[in-house]
C-alpha cells in the first residue's frame, strides 16, 4: 500500500487538479482545513498582485461522501479565477481576423533561470508561454491541497508537520530588492514532530525517506539545494562531533540529545524530529530584465518582464510542508498499510508497543 500522487494544470489554464491515490477509508477530511493551507501559501510577502485576484479553495469532485474518504482516489481540484483573463482553449491562436488577443502575445525572449529557454527547445515550442504555464509555480496551490490531506492522515497517528521561514531579515530584503526591481531567495525549514522510526529504507536508494524527502523538496520550483539535518555542516566535523548518542531513559525507551542526523539514519526514521532545509533561488522574472536572446530574430535583447513576485520564501514553507507531509504520509502507508483509517491506526499502535520508543 502507497500513496500516489499526479497533479496537472496550468498558471492560467482553467484550474490545478490532483489525483490523490491509496489513502484509506474513513479519513475524516475538515475542508476549511485545506482552504487555510491554501490562504498560508498565498499570503508571505513580496507576492504578485496575482495573489489578490486568487483566493484559492478546494473542490473535492471524488473519493469523498458524507466528509470521509471512500479508500478510492480521491480528486481535487483547484480553480484559476485569472483565467477568464487569458486566451485559452481548444481553438488555435490567433481567432481569425484577430491578432491581438490579450494575453496571448508570443514570448520570445526566455528569462534566465526560468524554464522558459529549456522548456522552448525541448519541446520545440514557437511560444515559450507555451513553456512557461506548467513550469510555474502556481501549480504548488493544489500540492499544498494534497499536503493537507496527507497531514490529515499524518495526525491520526499522532505527527505534526511544520515549515517556516529560517532567512534573516526576509522583509527588509524583499524591501530593499522590490525598490531595485530586483527578486529574493531565502531557506526554509520543515520539522515533523512523533515521527516514529521505521519510514523509509536502506533496501533501494528510491526507498530511503531521505533521498525521497530531497526528491520532493527539489521538486519544488525554484529549489536549488535541500539539507537533511546538520547536512553540508557535518562535511566539516569530525564523527565524535557529528552523530547523535544513543540514551535510554528510566522507562527503556531509546531516545537522543542531538539531532544532526535530521531524523534519519540509514535512510530510516529513527524517531527523532526530522529536519530538511531547501534553498531557494530569487525568482527568475526581473523587473529590470537580464540579458537575453529572441529566439525568433536570434538577435540580443533582454529578458521577458511581466507581473511577477518579488519573493516567494514563505510560500515555500508552506509548499515545503505539504511536500514532506506527503513523503512522509508515503512511507506511513507502506510501513501500517490498511484498506480503513482503523486498520491504519491499529497497525501503528501495534507496532509502537513492540519497539523501545515514545512520542516525546
Ligand atoms: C509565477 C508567477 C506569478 C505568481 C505565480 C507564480 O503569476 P502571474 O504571472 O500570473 O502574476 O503569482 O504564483 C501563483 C499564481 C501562485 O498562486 O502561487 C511563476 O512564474 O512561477
Amino acid at each position: 500500500m502507497t500513496l500516489a500522487l499526479t497533479t496537472a494544470g496550468e498558471s492560467h489554464g482553467p484550474a490545478l487538479m490532483a489525483i490523490l491515490a491509496g489513502l484509506p477509508a474513513g479519513l475524516v477530511l475538515d475542508r476549511e482545513a485545506i482552504d487555510a493551507d491554501l490562504a498560508r501559501r498565498q499570503q508571505g510577502y513580496g507576492r504578485s498582485p496575482r495573489q489578490k485576484l486568487e483566493q484559492d479553495t478546494v473542490e473535492v469532485l471524488a473519493g469523498l461522501r458524507h466528509g470521509r474518504t471512500l479508500g478510492t482516489p480521491l480528486a481535487l481540484v483547484v480553480r484559476n479565477r485569472d483565467h477568464a483573463n487569458w486566451e485559452w482553449g481548444m481553438s488555435p491562436w490567433p481567432p481569425e481576423g484577430d491578432a491581438s488577443g490579450k494575453g496571448s502575445k508570443p514570448v520570445t525572449l526566455p528569462r534566465p533561470g526560468h524554464a522558459d529557454l529549456a522548456g522552448t527547445l525541448k519541446f520545440g515550442l514557437a511560444d515559450s508561454r507555451d513553456a512557461l504555464e506548467r513550469a510555474s509555480a502556481r501549480q504548488t496551490a493544489v500540492a499544498v491541497a494534497a499536503g493537507a490531506v496527507a497531514k490529515a492522515l499524518l495526525a491520526a497517528i499522532e505527527v505534526e508537520v511544520e515549515g517556516r521561514v529560517v532567512t534573516q531579515e526576509l522583509k527588509a530584503r524583499i524591501d530593499e530588492a522590490r525598490a531595485d526591481r530586483d527578486t529574493v531567495g531565502g531557506v526554509v525549514e520543515v520539522a515533523a514532530r512523533g515521527v516514529p522510526p521505521g519510514l523509509g529504507s536502506y533496501a533501494s536508494k528510491e526507498d530511503r525517506l531521505d533521498a525521497r524527502l530531497a526528491a520532493a523538496l527539489m521538486g519544488i520550483q525554484a529549489v536549488k539545494g535541500v539539507e537533511i539535518g546538520a547536512g553540508f555542516e557535518l562535511a566539516e566535523r569530525r564523527g565524535s562531533q557529528a552523530h547523535d548518542e544513543i540514551l535510554a531513559d528510566e522507562s527503556g525507551s531509546l531516545y537522543r540529545e542531538t539531532n544532526f542526523a535530521g531524523g534519519i539514519e540509514g535512510g530510516i526514521s529513527n524517531g527523532e524530529e526530522v529536519v530538511v532545509r531547501a534553498a531557494m533561488k530569487p525568482l527568475p522574472t526581473l523587473m529590470r530584465p537580464l540579458r537575453s536572446v529572441d529566439l525568433e530574430t536570434g538577435e540580443a535583447g533582454e529578458a521577458l518582464v511581466e507581473r511577477s513576485d518579488v519573493a516567494a520564501v514563505e510560500a515555500l514553507a508552506v509548499v515545503a510542508e505539504a511536500a514532506v507531509a506527503f513523503e512522509l504520509a508515503r512511507a506511513a502507508r507502506e510501513k501500517f498499510g490498511g484498506d480503513s483509517l482503523g486498520d491504519f491506526v491499529a497497525a501503528w499502535r501495534a507496532y509502537l508497543e513492540r519497539i523501545p520508543w515514545r512520542t516525546r
